[in-house]
């Protein structure tokens, strides 16, 4: 079983609202098909989730956020969504779409749900989720980042593997501005800002990673615009971006919530 998070930064424009990019949608779509491995794929929001989080001042805090942005931000994602499965469609995958709801209460993962979609998995679809505006209780809302999600799903189904699949070529070291080839755990290399982001963006996807290699699960940082990358990594050939590798199953170094 494996994981990945296609990033909000490859399969959308950032930098142009409400803009896809289909044809990289498409690219890691059959990369993901020559994986020859159960997959679970979660998508970031781009300029879709993001753009209307950023309008509305929403956060991953709960809080009483504009209901109206609540139901904007949720309506473009389901859009993205839509945007992924015609996409994995058009590649021969079979997309099975679980919107967060469908495996997630709050910021709490629902474990037979998440069973469920790795069962899913093994029979031959592909389980989609994706980062949303989620409900936590009374008028509070919240933004739930994919980021995060991998880390939940990963934490109850233990994959092989996660794979965050990025704009970027990795993690760059901003002295040397070369992609550091592997991080311990934990480590937290200094990071330009990024724009048009509210869950945290690469820093967001490093703390994920560190609580997925925790528990004992390896992640690749890689480019998602070059998706034969996923594919080297997976089958371990020889890969370009950025690993942690997780401490040993079933060992755990520091609590993971
Ligand atoms: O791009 C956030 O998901 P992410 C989704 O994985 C929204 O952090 C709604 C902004």
């Amino acid at each position: 079983m494996i994981l990945v998070k296609l990033g909000g930064s490859v399969i959308t424009n950032k930098s142009k609202p409400l803009s896809p990019r289909k044809a990289a949608v498409t690219k890691i779509a059959r990369a993901l098909g020559r994986l020859g491995e159960p997959v679970i794929a979660v998508h970031g929001g781009g300029s879709f989730g993001h753009y209307w989080s950023v309008k509305y001042g929403m956060h991953t805090r709960p809080a009483e956020y504009n209901m109206r942005g609540v139901a904007t931000v949720k309506n473009s994602m389901t859009a993205l969504n839509k945007i992924v499965l015609d996409g994995f469609l058009e590649v021969g995958l079979r997309p099975y779409t679980l919107p967060p709801t469908a495996l997630v209460r709050g910021h709490r993962v629902i474990e037979q749900a998440a069973r469920d979609a790795a069962r899913i998995a093994a029979a031959g679809m592909t389980p989609v989720t994706f980062g949303d505006a989620v409900w936590m209780g009374g008028r509070k809302t919240s933004i739930l980042s994919g980021d995060r999600i991998m880390s939940m799903l990963a934490a109850v189904l233990r994959p092989r593997l996660c794979v965050f699949a990025l704009g970027e070529e990795g993690v760059y070291d901003t002295e040397t501005r070369r992609v550091i080839p592997e991080l311990p755990i934990g480590a937290r290399p200094r990071l330009n800002d990024v724009e048009m982001d509210v869950t945290g963006g690469m820093a967001r996807k490093l703390s994920e990673s560190a609580r997925i290699a925790r528990g004992g699960t390896d992640v690749f940082i890689v480019n998602g615009n070059a998706p034969e990358r996923i594919v080297d990594a997976v089958k371990r050939r020889r890969y370009r971006g950025t690993i942690i590798k997780g401490a040993g199953r079933g060992r755990r170094t520091a609590r993971t919530s």
